[in-house]
């Protein structure tokens, strides 16, 4: 990597730390025009602080304003990277309905998971942050997808997953859509327990765990 372009990384980085907008979205305009790769934007300049931005709530460091001022400048980089990650003119092969559930509003790893699945040529129907399991029933109903992701980043609502789990076989709808989980407290083996079809670690890996449910990895 360039000297030039490892430069422009720690600045989009320290604008995401800082919560500046509009540096954030100046930086990663002129990382793109430079020619660096999509991913390592992603990964380096907009994903990077944000672990850092939690590290720093952790420590006291950082309380909940800061922690959105940054989610709002990562989120512009994101807005920027969206066409990039989702080109694509292929037919979709299949449809994803993603939500955030039930008394969680945290939203950017879902976003990303969406963008990233676009990218890859799936039909995605986000219906946003904290859904209730009903809301996912009805959506189901209404959409008819594939498969259904599930994104939690809180302890206290990764049960809310189990909860939306139970909802839709009360509601005869669960063998209907294969259901994919993900966020940061969640591991392989609780997708296991509250029945998922599977676990996806971040969103490139849930791409290949929606294509390999679908058969067309
Ligand atoms: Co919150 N927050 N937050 N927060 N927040 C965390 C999650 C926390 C770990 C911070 C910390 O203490 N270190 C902590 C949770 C602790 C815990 O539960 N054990 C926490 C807390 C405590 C809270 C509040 C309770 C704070 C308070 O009010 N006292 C509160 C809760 C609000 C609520 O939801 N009811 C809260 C609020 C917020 C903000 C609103 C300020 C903001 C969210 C803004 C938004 O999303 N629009 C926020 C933020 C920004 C964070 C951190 C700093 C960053 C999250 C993030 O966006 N990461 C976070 C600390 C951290 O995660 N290290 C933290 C970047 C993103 C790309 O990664 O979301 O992990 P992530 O997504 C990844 C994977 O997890 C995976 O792929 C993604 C891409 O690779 N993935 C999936 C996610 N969903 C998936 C779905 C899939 C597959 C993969 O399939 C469907």
């Amino acid at each position: 990597m360039s000297e030039q372009l490892e430069q422009i990384l720690d600045e989009i980085y320290d604008a995401v730390l800082d919560g500046d907008a509009n540096a954030t979205t100046e930086f990663v305009h002129r990382a793109i025009e430079m020619g660096a790769p999509v991913d390592v934007v992603l990964n380096e300049g907009l994903i990077a602080p944000m672990k850092e931005v939690g590290r720093l709530y952790e420590e006291g460091e950082y309380f909940v304003p800061e922690m959105l001022i940054s989610a709002r400048a990562m989120k512009m980089g994101l807005a920027i990277l969206r066409p990039l990650l989702a080109e694509t003119d292929t037919p979709a092969i299949g449809k994803v309905l993603l939500g955030t559930v039930k008394g969680d509003i945290h939203d950017i790893g879902k976003n990303l998971v969406g963008m990233m699945l676009e990218g890859a040529g799936f039909e995605v129907i986000d219906i946003g942050v904290d859904v209730a399991p009903e809301k996912f029933v009805e959506a189901i109903q209404t959409h008819q997808p594939d498969i259904l992701g599930l994104s939690a980043l809180l302890t206290t609502t990764m049960r809310q997953m189990s909860v939306t789990i139970q909802t839709l076989m009360e509601a005869g709808v669960r063998d209907k859509v294969r259901i994919i989980v993900g966020g940061a407290p969640i591991t392989d083996k609780f997708a296991e327990q509250i029945g998922a079809d599977g676990y996806a670690a971040d969103a490139g890996k849930a791409v290949s765990l929606a294509s390999a449910l679908l058969g067309v990895a």
